[in-house]
């Protein structure tokens, strides 16, 4: 193994009473929760554009942070130290699963064919040291906001030769997904969307994105990628609006563009809260309909408003996503990816192995507390309850679609009036507060 991150060993589980910052506290990866390790039910992966190609640079000032890997000259040598640092992290944090964007792991030639000859050459680098590793990948994507040939979009450029470029890039990033044996592929469309509308064709781009998801599905199928298609939500930043907005906007594209089949949800912590919505929220919308397929965790910041994608420590939070995954019976392919970068003032590389354990302590205690309140049924017993009416009588009736408004009609005359019965939000939140 490598020694980029040196002094620092393969980090253990101490348990709660430890005070060892390299310690974990909650998360044993072999511990059994209700019939499963906490390893499988939480599918942790690092994500690689954040973890190893953050450099702290913000549009106020420069690069800050200590990164031996990122030093080598050559655009190529500096990749595979920037992959190898990867693995020696990925081993020593004992995670399962990474994610990557194409041109993460592999630098943008000065033509494509040079693009994807070093995509190449990085998936090899990189199918070798999963093999010596054991760590998988999780999903692979494209970077189609990056490059200055996508600043009007992607898929919804107003440039049809712009489109065929993003088709070329995404069909070599499926096939090096595939390659690596990567259970998901992602699609986030960070410049599918509009500036103004003044000089948009808005009906005409969200046609474009669907005939290129079409093309994706189409492609996968030709090679034999069967992993799964997420779309990953979001609605504004880096453009003002963005077509996939939120769950229930995708949602709605994907039924309207016959895609349904194809795509589940990749559901984003801070994307949800910049779309005015909990994360529960965003989580319980995909898992309503058996769309929920895959979840990058982090957490914005209440005073700041925009994608701070800082990494996640709020146990309401974490309590929260967890009910939802438990609920729908985990997550399948998907995994937890940490899509969260550390502060700009957190220069260290001993700042990474803090930022994960954190997050995977967050949520490893997120998956007890909720395995708890589930098998206590504190929640669930008084949801039932609350929708009891519609169990039996009038309510059984209305659901197997026995009523009309005629017939109810006649049931309020006989009946009368309905009697009013709290909601008991107080009283749910502290038993939520109860069992954290
Ligand atoms: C951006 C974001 C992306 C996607 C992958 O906000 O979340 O990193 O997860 O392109
Ligand atoms: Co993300």
């Amino acid at each position: 193994m490598t020694d980029f991150f040196k002094g620092i060993a393969t980090i253990p589980f101490e348990g709660a009473g430890s005070n060892n910052p390299l310690a974990f506290k909650y998360y044993n990866a072999q511990q059994q929760v209700a019939g499963k390790s906490m390893a499988e039910h939480l599918r942790f992966a690092v994500s690689f554009w954040h973890t190893f190609k953050g450099t702290g640079r913000d549009i106020f000032g420069a690069e800050v942070y200590d990164r031996s890997w990122d030093a080598p000259e050559n655009k190529m040598t500096r990749a595979k130290a920037t992959l190898e640092a990867a693995f020696e992290f990925f081993q020593k944090l004992g995670v399962d699963y990474y994610c990557f964007h194409d041109r993460d792991i592999a630098p943008e030639g000065e033509t494509f064919s040079e693009s994807c000859r070093n995509l190449e050459q990085m998936v090899q680098s990189a199918a070798k040291l999963q093999k010596d590793t054991g760590v998988n990948l999780l999903w692979g994507t494209a970077n189609l906001f990056g490059h200055p040939r996508y600043t009007h979009g992607a898929a919804t450029n107003p440039d049809a030769h712009v489109f065929a470029y993003a088709a070329a890039q995404v069909k070599h990033a499926i096939a090096a997904t595939k390659e690596l044996g990567g259970e998901n592929y992602v699609f986030w469309g960070g410049r599918e969307g509009y500036d103004t509308l003044l000089n948009t064709d808005m009906k005409q781009e969200q046609e474009q994105l669907a005939r290129f998801f079409h093309m994706a599905v189409d492609y996968a199928r030709t090679i034999g990628f069967t992993g799964q298609f997420l779309i990953e939500p979001k609605p504004m930043e880096p453009t003002k609006h963005q077509y996939d907005f939120d769950a229930a906007t995708v949602l709605n594209f994907l039924q309207t563009y016959h895609l349904m089949d194809h795509f589940k949800l990749n559901i984003e912590a801070n994307h949800a809260n910049l779309a005015g919505h909990t994360f529960a929220h965003e989580l319980s919308v995909a898992s309503c309909v058996g769309k929920l397929g895959s979840v990058d965790v982090n957490r914005g910041d209440p005073l700041l408003g925009w994608d701070t994608d800082q990494f996640p420590v709020d146990l309401y939070e974490t309590t929260a996503a967890m009910l939802v995954i438990l609920n729908q019976g985990g997550l399948g392919s998907g995994g937890l990816n940490f899509d969260a970068k550390l502060r700009r003032g957190s220069t260290d590389p001993i700042d990474l192995f803090h930022a994960h354990i954190g997050g995977m302590d967050a949520f490893a205690r997120g998956l007890l507390i909720a395995r708890k309140i589930i098998d206590d049924k504190v929640l669930s017993g008084f949801v039932s309850n609350r929708y009891a009416s519609y169990a039996s009588g009038v309510g059984q009736d209305i659901m197997a679609g026995k009523m009309n408004f005629k017939t109810l009609e006649e049931y309020i005359l006989k009946t009368g009036e309905p009697s009013l019965k709290s909601g008991r939000q107080e009283y749910l939140e502290n038993i939520i507060n109860s069992y954290i």
